[in-house]
């Protein structure tokens, strides 16, 4: 067996994990439209994390081979995407309460923004899996953050791509710039959130339903 089918198979149940967790998180989203109520999650992906860029990202935080799959928290990776800043720590309070995993850490990049910009909550679970081997404890990292603060990250993310992690200066100035925007942004909607909330409601109940974009997977 070739070293990279060694990692696909190793990866296997870690897919599982991002379907599961889909299914859970919009199964939530769904509870909350069914009671009627505004619900805190607006879209739900996931992925498991590319063989190449595991590779990549050991080879910067330095590591050997066996210590990947305990150090890189977010081989299995699920993204929530809410309205709202408030709903973000609505969805946290609604992962610490479930009994199905356990938070192991939290990472607020909301009240503590990174360096580049970076707004985002994590939340680092360990998740019990069933393989045909028995049960195994997965690491997951939950990503949530408002579309807002989604549509930055996802740009920074190509840029960053694009330069290989070398942004030049000037992007990098005007992405921290369009991260306070951004931000601004996020804040002006609070304050006119039950305002926007009743107008969606009102709609919702006369529009057809279309699938939330980005959500398909
Ligand atoms: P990908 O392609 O999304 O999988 P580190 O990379 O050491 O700073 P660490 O310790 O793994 O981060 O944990 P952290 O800070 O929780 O970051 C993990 C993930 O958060 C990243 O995964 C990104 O998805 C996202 N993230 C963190 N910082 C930034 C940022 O400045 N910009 C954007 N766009 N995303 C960020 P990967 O592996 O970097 O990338």
């Amino acid at each position: 067996m070739t070293e990279e089918m060694n990692w696909h198979q190793l990866l296997v149940p870690y897919t599982q994990v991002v379907d599961e967790l889909k299914v859970k998180l919009r199964g939530m989203r769904k509870q909350f439209e069914i009671e009627k109520k505004h619900s805190p999650i607006e879209l739900v992906t996931g992925r498991v994390k590319p063989v190449q860029s595991m590779f990549d990202k050991a080879r910067r935080k330095q590591l050997t081979d066996d210590q990947i799959e305990s150090v890189l928290q977010d081989i299995a990776g699920v993204r929530v995407v809410c309205q709202f800043v408030d709903d973000i720590y609505t969805i946290v309070d609604l992962l610490r309460k479930r009994d199905d995993f356990q938070v192991i850490e939290e990472k607020d990049y909301i009240k503590h923004k990174k360096d580049s910009g970076y707004r985002s909550y994590h939340v680092i679970i360990k998740y019990p899996v069933q393989t045909i081997h028995g049960k195994k404890y997965v690491t997951a990292e939950i990503q949530i953050r408002t579309l807002a603060m989604n549509f930055w990250a996802t740009n920074e993310h190509s840029l960053n791509y694009k330069y290989k992690g070398q942004i030049p200066q000037d992007i990098k100035k005007r992405l921290k710039k369009a991260a306070e925007a951004a931000f601004q942004l996020d804040e002006e909607m609070a304050k006119i959130k039950d305002e926007v909330q009743e107008a969606q409601w009102i709609f919702n109940q006369i529009r057809p339903k279309f699938k939330k974009m980005g959500d398909e997977e």
